[in-house]
This record gives structure tokens, C-alpha cells and sequence, in this order.
């Protein structure tokens, strides 16, 4: 509350010293999960994450599933915190169990919990990483057994009851790298199959113009919404198509990726606004309703790198920074007819850095490590406190909140590391999912 309090009487590029530049991105960005990462060490080991306002900690559940060490320990590893690493998979190994009485949803813990391990497990070798991951896909395959065979969005680990047919298709088409890993590395080919023909019953069920509504009731394969765009509902599902193709050379996500993507630039895409963006549109007339982008629409351009669309990438980099720049940090939701937010919090979110990271990889260019310098910096002056670093509750006045995410050691903090030393690894060589749990490419080995 005190630190909150401060941030808003003196905003927040006040409230600590920031020097202009940092002298290392990549230095500064692990310094930072240093300090993460001792947040949580102290004040919330053996939980799922720290709320570092309070300096206590949140479970997701009843009982923890070590959320927050599953999905660093690779960052821990990459950026060789090697007694940090050590301790956090030897702490996972001997007490992390999936039988309990406890119902998740099952994007949340494929993304972050089960790539976490399968990539852990790739870098280290460890077998015990292999046989949790293997456990934990054997409990969620029950969330294909719908009448469509698209996911229910909750599972009970033990029993195995499903619940929840309103889904999306970022929490449909979002399994298949991590599922399909896992079939590679255990030989168990089911989990490949279900997790594909999720994706593929998805994609039948777009509109005539190729666009796809964010809900959709897996039980009768309806859409409970038209609105279409490149947001949270429907944003890693692109993301997957091209990746499946690129780590197991996937021809059918090819296709649908070329389909869809050629949609989205069509209808999806706005460029009467300054700039190149991204809004919201009826999935089957592209009516334009809203204006709206926002902190997870900024992961696009690393799509749009994928895809060989530099042009493209680049300038809608380019207008996610004027978001960025025209608040403390970037906001969920931001109107870019009135360059506004319209939903002002922002979770310590990946994305803006994540399309850097790629279009630096794909240019050379020094202006998105320049751009990783404003992120990191800024994130100092407005997230880090004592604990930890804290989200932002509202990006205009700096107001923080109470929760550091896993997915800020996950991704965010090793996507600015990663560009700060962009040659720490070969991005032909392995596919990062949307949790930034990168998976070694088979046929690159
Ligand atoms: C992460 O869990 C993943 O990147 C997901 O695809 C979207 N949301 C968060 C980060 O913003």
C-alpha cells in the first residue's frame, strides 16, 4: 500500500532513480529475475505465486502446483542462475504432484506447467521432469472427451471431471506444441492426435470470410461470440498454426496458418488510424467495432516475423510502442482511434518484448534493443519494489497492484534478456511456445 501510495504521489518514473541508460540489457534483464526470483524465494517458496505489495503468497488452487518455479526454471537455467536453477528443480522433483483433488484450467497449466517441464527436462536431461509432464498429460486428455472434441476449459486432476463448455479458441488451438512434445518424447503418439484434431475441428468452424469469434461452445461447436482480432481469446491460436508447422514440419497448420493469417491481414488489420493496427471486427461480415488493441495484441509481430512479413512486423512494432510510450507502460486495452487506454492495468505482460526479440533475431536492427532499454527501464521505475517486481492496476497514474505472474520470469524478463544477447541461442533450432518455453526442433537436433 505504502509503495503504492508513493507511486502515485510521485508518479512513477519517480519514485526510484533510473539511470538513462542501462550500460547491458541483458545484464540489467537478469539482475532483474535475480531479483524476482529472491522475491519469491523468500516470501512465497513452495507456492504458486508471490503478491509482493503484501509479500505473501497466492495459490490457484487449494493446494499448490509450484506455478512459479515450473515455468522460471528454464529462464533460471538459459541464463545460467545455476544454484537457483538447481535448487528449483530439485524442490520440483521431490514435491511436485498432480494428485490432487483440485480443478485448473487446462490452458493455464499446459502453457505454463507442462512446457515449463518438457523444456526443463530438454535442457537438463532430468527424467523425473519427463515423467510428471507424462503424468500430468495423462490426467488432462479427459478434456477432449466433448461431444465436438475441442477442449472443456476445466479439468479435476484426480478424477478427471471436465467442466466449462464455453471456451475460446486460444485455449483450443493452444496445445498442440506442449502436446505434441510430449507424444515425441514419451512415444505416445494420443497426445499428438487429440491435441490436433482439437485444432483442426476449431479451424472447420470458421467463418466463410476465414475469420474465427472469441467463445465457443465445445459441446455444440456454436459461437457464443463474432467479435474477431488478434486479442486474448483467440491470439496464441495463430501463433500455434505457424509453430506447429515449423517444429514438426506440420503441412496442415501450414495451410490453415497461410488461410487464416491471409484473413486477418484482410479484415482484422487497420491502417486508418496512423500506423498499422490491429482491431476488433465481426468474424462473419469484417464490420469494424471497435478500435481497440492492447498489451496482448503486441505479441503479433513476432507472428507476423515467423511468417517472413517484415513490413508488416515491424511497423506494427512500431505502433505497439506508441502505446507503450503514451502511458507509464502499456495497457490492456488501448483505443487507438483516441490513443487511450480504455482498460488501464497491465500485468507485467511479455508480448511487446517477445515481438523485439524476433524482429531484432530476423533484422540486426539496433532500434528493438533500444526499444528492450525502455522496457526495462521502465518496468524498474514503475514495477520493482522490495519483493519482487508488481503489476500495474492502473497505467496512467502508476497505481500498482499485488501480484508478480509467473509468466513475468517465464517470458518477460527472458525475452528482454534474450534481447540483450540475442546470440544465446538459434532460433532455427528450436520453437518457443506461447509461454516462451523453448522446444528443440526434432529434425534440428
Ligand atoms: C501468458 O501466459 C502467455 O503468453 C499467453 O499466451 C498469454 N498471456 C500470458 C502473458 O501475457
Amino acid at each position: 500500500m505504502r509503495t503504492a501510495l508513493i507511486a502515485l504521489a510521485f508518479g512513477c518514473t519517480a519514485a526510484r532513480s533510473v539511470p538513462a541508460e542501462p550500460v547491458d540489457l541483458a545484464a540489467a534483464a537478469r539482475e532483474a529475475v535475480q531479483h524476482a526470483w529472491n522475491g519469491y524465494h523468500r516470501y512465497a517458496w513452495g507456492h504458486d505465486e508471490l503478491k509482493p505489495l503484501t509479500r505473501t503468497a497466492r495459490d490457484w488452487a487449494a493446494e499448490p502446483l509450484l506455478i512459479t518455479p515450473v515455468d522460471a526454471l528454464d529462464t533460471l537455467i538459459l541464463l545460467g542462475l545455476a544454484p537457483e536453477a538447481e535448487e528449483a528443480r530439485a524442490y520440483i522433483d521431490a514435491h511436485l504432484s498432480f494428485d490432487k483433488d483440485v480443478e485448473v484450467k487446462n490452458f493455464e497449466i499446459v502453457i505454463r506447467v507442462l512446457g515449463g517441464l518438457l523444456s526443463a527436462h530438454e535442457l537438463t536431461g532430468d527424467p523425473r521432469l519427463l515423467a510428471l509432464a507424462d503424468d500430468l498429460g495423462r490426467r488432462l486428455l479427459p478434456v477432449f472427451d466433448s461431444p465436438t472434441r475441442m477442449p472443456y476449459v476445466k479439468i479435476n486432476l484426480r478424477t478427471g471431471k471436465t467442466s466449462n463448455a464455453k471456451s475460446n479458441p486460444a485455449e483450443i488451438g493452444t496445445l498442440l506444441l506442449e502436446f505434441g512434445t510430449l507424444a515425441r518424447l514419451t512415444g505416445n503418439d494420443l497426445y499428438y492426435r487429440k491435441a490436433k484434431t482439437a485444432l483442426v475441428e476449431l479451424f472447420s468452424r470458421r467463418s466463410k470470410i476465414g475469420l474465427f469469434g472469441d467463445e465457443i461452445d465445445v459441446e455444440t461447436g456454436a459461437w457464443l461470440s463474432r467479435e474477431s482480432h488478434i486479442g486474448g481469446g483467440i491470439d496464441s491460436f495463430y501463433e500455434y498454426l505457424i509453430k506447429a508447422w515449423l517444429l514438426f514440419g506440420d503441412e496442415d497448420c501450414k495451410r490453415m496458418f497461410d488461410e487464416t493469417i491471409a484473413a486477418v491481414n484482410h479484415w482484422v488489420a487497420d491502417e486508418s488510424h496512423d500506423g498499422l493496427w490491429y482491431g476488433v471486427v465481426d468474424m462473419e461480415t469484417g464490420r469494424r467495432i471497435r478500435t481497440e488493441y492492447g498489451a496482448l495484441e503486441a505479441f503479433f509481430p513476432a507472428v507476423l516475423v515467423l511468417a517472413g512479413d517484415l513490413d508488416r512486423a515491424r511497423r506494427l512494432e512500431e505502433s505497439s510502442f506508441r502505446m507503450w510510450t503514451s502511458g507509464r507502460t502499456e495497457a490492456d486495452v488501448f483505443d487507438y482511434s483516441t490513443m487511450r487506454p480504455t482498460h488501464p492495468t497491465w500485468p507485467l505482460r511479455p508480448e511487446i518484448a517477445e515481438s523485439a526479440f524476433y524482429l531484432a533475431a530476423a533484422t540486426r536492427e539496433p532500434r528493438w534493443n533500444a526499444m528492450g532499454h525502455r522496457f526495462m527501464r521502465d518496468i524498474d521505475a514503475c514495477c520493482r519494489i522490495e519483493a519482487g517486481y508488481t503489476v500495474l492496476d492502473d497505467v496512467k497514474t502508476g497505481e500498482q497492484g499485488d501480484l508478480m505472474p509467473s509468466f513475468f520470469l517465464a517470458e518477460t524478463l527472458k525475452y528482454l534478456w534474450l534481447l540483450g544477447a540475442p546470440d544465446a541461442i538459434d532460433l532455427h533450432k528450436l520453437v518457443f511456445n506461447t509461454e516462451a518455453h523453448p522446444f528443440i526442433i526434432p529434425s534440428r537436433r
